[in-house]
């Protein structure tokens, strides 16, 4: 039996629009995620693999833009691979407009699967399809797989939508939740899963493949699909990592305490190549503790480094103030704003202030020694 070669992946997302992002880094975005076709078709013929299959949520919503759906399909024609699509719960059977023009102008290459069954890819491969009918199935697809039988010596393969989750404690399966065996009590080889955006192994033959484009702080670092070999019905598949992803999302806890420079505690967490940075998004949170001198330091190199990256935020909501009569001698040694200074360092210290209060005064005390450090320069 020739060993099966086949590149799994999911959630490609395409046409989603990034509205909590600033407009000019939306549209590179969107980009990226259409041009992860032609990435996935270069890394099929790489690992020498005929096809390539997406276990749901291709398209981002049940009405994509023309202009969306139309280029996609394009685009995988262009490739020399077949491409498996199953539903996912954005872009489910409900969608049936969206369907119908897939399957009116879907080249030969990209088969599209409505209903679940055996479908044989090659002679002695059958794909098992569970396609979501609606958003919410409110049922387990997979279940169906283990009473599909298949000859000898074939290759099962599994392509399902959805989130996996243990068994309750009664031992039943809750709804709509696939269990993580269902690769073994359906005799699968492999079992392709969508919905989870981040890669996730579970066992030798279950896998989410995670989106080949990441799209959000949630899931870190390079989007990436999994490349595929299957041995021989039954054994052990080999299953490899591709990195696919153009755009990197860093999560970033700067933990920061007193007489730690706020800028050379960054420095180390961010690409020292200053060319990729325009490739990585960062959304900056800053814990621990820093004087005021460290937070205005913070917020300017924050200002300074910025504009190299594609997407920079800093969130200084988690990051405690620390002062002494130094830092209020700085904003002023007497009269009106060191008054203010006085009582906005008292509120943000007082324990018996709301945690909200103390973070208000705190804040307000960092803009007042801003403005005045910045007015002195
Ligand atoms: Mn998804």
């Amino acid at each position: 039996m020739a060993a099966f070669r086949f590149l799994h992946t999911a959630d490609l997302h395409l046409g989603r629009r990034f509205g909590n992002l600033p407009e000019e880094v939306r549209g590179r975005l969107i980009e990226a995620r259409h041009q992860i076709l032609p990435r996935l078709a270069a890394a099929a013929k790489a690992h020498g693999a005929k096809h390539i299959l997406i276990a749901g949520d291709t398209f981002d919503t049940e009405t994509p833009s023309d202009p969306v759906w139309r280029q996609a399909l394009t685009a995988m024609a262009a490739a020399e691979v077949t491409w498996w699509l199953i539903p996912g719960n954005h872009d489910s059977l409900a969608a049936e407009t969206l369907w119908a023009r897939l399957e009116e102008k879907a080249p030969a290459n990209v088969r599209l699967i409505r209903d679940a069954g055996l479908i044989e890819m090659e002679a002695g491969v059958a794909l098992l399809p569970a396609p979501l009918p609606s958003r919410y199935s409110g049922r387990d697809l997979t279940t169906g797989m283990a009473t599909l039988t298949t000859p000898p010596d074939t290759y099962r393969i599994g392509l399902a939508h959805g989130a996996v989750r243990d068994f309750s404690e009664d031992g039943r399966a809750s709804d709509g939740i696939i269990p993580p065996d269902r690769a073994e009590t359906a005799r699968l080889d492999y079992l392709a899963l969508g919905d989870w955006h981040g890669q996730m192994r579970l066992g030798a033959r279950t896998a989410y493949a995670g989106t080949p484009e990441r799209d959000s702080f949630r899931h870190d670092g390079l989007g990436a699909c999994l490349a595929v070999t299957l041995h021989a019905p039954g054994a052990v598949p080999e299953i490899t990592s591709v990195p696919l992803g153009r755009f990197c999302w860093n999560d970033i806890e700067l933990a920061l305490v007193p007489g730690l420079s706020p800028q050379d505690a960054l420095a180390m967490r961010l690409p020292a190549d200053i060319a990729q940075r325009r490739d990585h998004l960062v959304r900056l949170r800053a814990t621990g503790r820093a004087s005021l001198a460290d937070q205005a330091a913070l917020r300017d190199v924050v200002a300074h480094l910025a504009p190299d990256f594609a997407y920079f935020s800093l969130d200084t909501t988690a990051l405690g103030l620390d002062f002494d009569v130094t830092d209020l001698d700085t904003i002023d040694r007497a009269g009106a704003l060191r008054m203010a200074a006085d009582q906005l360092a008292a509120d943000a210290a007082d324990q018996a202030r709301a945690p909200e209060d103390r973070r208000i005064a705190a804040g307000a005390l960092n803009r007042l020694y801003g403005y005045l450090t910045e007015a002195a320069q």
